[in-house]
């Protein structure tokens, strides 16, 4: 185990009174714990309209808020980025996901790589506030010895620090690439031989269990699950066995129906067109279809177990009697992931030389197995596209908040908030205010706006009509305001190939109207200009494309 070598850390400067601390009792000051899944359809859990058994995650939202115009990044780092910041991406370093070398966006400002110097991530300032702040999960937002966990608000953390890696123990996945996970501020490896969500339950609640027992926690709980590879407990291997032979053309239909049927998307919703470049599920041999369906059952399973951890950290709080005291939010980062790193032309070759997909081996540790674009358009069914393109498919994703504060009727909730709206809550429930300077820099104003009061239902929307929501991420780009979006999903990038939607109407993003509403698009247009100017977007290349491959 070796020791990281730090920077030098400056003692915070925050806006927080510490003198201001003591007025509040640990009733006022309650804990909060956000749990975030990796990849997770729109469709995939029982209280959106699926068929995957996920009663734990269904409770939440009995006896919460499930919002179904929930809006993230189109991609895990991100979201994670936003998610800590309460600011887009860029102004929080992470302007791209991927490195951006010979770019002229290599070395500017936004495009750091890890979370930057102009915005300080809620895990911090809640710990400079007398919050205890624990992490355990997936990180993926710097690994440099100055930008991990440890270095960046928590106190506790065990993190992988690294987009995806093998569910049970340090195989690398990429060549050269062996898994970087970090405790605290030590390297450590990977348990070897458990599993990634068993891990990283255990470790939150060791935390929660060892902790000062006056001061509230903030508990960053972010599974890995159900990214791929698709990899399970050996209890869960057959747990699906046989569910999916109906196939995934079938599965995309039914999902969306039981959707409308249960209110989740509005009764009016159209299917948008399946992918054409996907085999029709009826044109495919026995052998396919067998294969086909049990990436599904263990992408089920993965759901399944993940499921039993939210379980699990639930009775964990209700049996300590710190349940009623805690504010849960659970959200995915991003839409259903539909990348296939085995039969990736890049990725592939070590990945086939590594790990065994044969049918038997399918789902266990030596596997690695994703359920590519053809699943993941069921898991995004009432959408276009999922994870990596800005449509509804990529950022429209689930979020349930339950718990300490949530006064609302629990129900299904249709207004927009977006990823950027859970630090200002979380900063506002610990009434610490976002400081203009911290560590004697400037640092950007917050842009998500807290949602309390609209879940305390004393206020019936979170954003005004006018609210502008923007987001570009290596050339993909989107842009929200009131029921209208601009989207743009050329590649190689192209600045003039705008799309225009009214998404009240067209959930699914089907019908363009950049042609039949000029002013619109002018008016969407001049917005996006402005919201680029404001967070310090640099275009991409001419002739840059983004550089995963993936079937659409
Ligand atoms: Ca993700």
């Amino acid at each position: 185990m070796k020791k990281i070598i730090f920077g030098l850390f400056l003692l915070s400067l925050v806006s927080f009174d510490y003198k201001e601390e003591s007025k509040y009792k640990q009733s006022d000051r309650p804990n909060i714990l956000l749990i975030v899944a990796d990849d997770l359809g729109y469709t995939d859990l029982g209280c959106f309209g699926g068929d995957i058994n996920t009663p734990n995650i269904d409770q939440l939202a009995k006896k919460g808020l499930l919002f179904n115009r929930f809006h993230t990044a189109p991609l895990c780092a991100p979201t994670r980025s936003m998610i800590l910041s309460g600011n887009n991406n860029h102004v929080a370093g992470i302007g791209s996901m991927f490195p951006v070398d010979n770019t002229s966006r290599q070395g500017k400002p936004g495009y750091e790589h890890h979370l930057s110097d102009r915005i300080v991530t809620v895990a911090q300032l809640l710990k400079d506030g007398g919050y205890q702040t624990f992490m355990a999960g997936k990180w993926h937002v710097g690994s440099g010895s100055a930008y991990i966990p440890y270095a960046k608000g928590f106190e506790k953390s065990f993190a992988l620090l690294d987009g995806a890696a093998n569910h049970f123990g340090n195989n690398a996945i990429m060549e050269n690439m062996p898994p970087q996970y970090c405790e605290d501020d030590k390297v450590v490896a990977f348990p070897e031989g458990r599993f990634s969500s068993d891990v990283y339950t255990g470790k939150m609640i060791d935390y929660i269990k060892n902790k000062q027992k006056d001061k509230p926690f903030f508990a960053y709980l972010t599974y890995t699950a159900p990214h791929w590879p698709l990899q399970v407990p050996d209890e869960y291997l057959n747990k699906y066995k046989d569910k999916y032979d109906m196939g995934y053309d079938s599965l995309r239909v039914l999902r969306f129906e039981h959707q409308k049927a249960i209110g989740v998307i509005p009764a009016n919703s159209k299917l948008p067109p399946r992918l054409s470049s996907i085999k029709l599920w009826q044109q495919l041999t026995a052998e396919q279809k067998k294969i086909e369906s049990r990436k599904m059952e263990l992408y089920a399973a993965m759901v399944d177990n993940l499921d039993r951890q939210v379980g699990e950290m639930v009775q964990f709080l209700k049996d300590t009697k710190q349940l009623d005291n805690t504010l849960i939010v659970f959200m995915a980062d991003n839409g259903a992931g539909a990348e296939d790193f085995y039969n990736h032309p890049g990725f592939g070759p070590f990945i086939r030389k590594h790990y065994d997909n044969s049918y038997d081996n399918m789902g266990k540790a030596s596997s690695f197995v994703s359920y590519g674009p053809q699943w993941a358009q069921v898991g995004a069914a009432p959408f276009k596209l999922f994870k990596e393109f800005p449509t509804e498919g990529g950022i429209n994703t689930p979020l349930i908040i339950s718990g300490k504060y949530v006064k609302r009727t629990p129900g299904i909730e249709n207004v927009f908030i977006n990823v950027m709206d859970l630090a200002p809550t979380f900063l506002e429930i610990a009434h610490i205010s976002y400081p203009e300077m911290y560590n004697n820099k400037k640092v950007m104003p917050i842009l998500g706006q807290s949602f309390l009061s609209f879940i305390e239902g004393k206020s019936k929307t979170i954003h005004d009509a006018n609210y502008v929501y923007g987001l570009e991420h290596y050339g993909g780009c989107l842009l929200i305001k009131g029921n209208w979006k601009i989207t743009n999903t050329s590649d190689p990038f192209d600045e003039t190939a705008f799309e225009l939607y009214k998404i009240d109407e067209d959930w699914g993003e089907t019908k363009d109207l950049s042609k039949s509403q000029p002013k619109k698009l002018i008016e969407m247009m001049n917005e996006w200009k402005i919201f680029k100017k404001k967070v310090g977007i640099i275009p991409l290349d001419k002739g840059e494309r983004i550089h995963l491959d993936i079937i659409r």
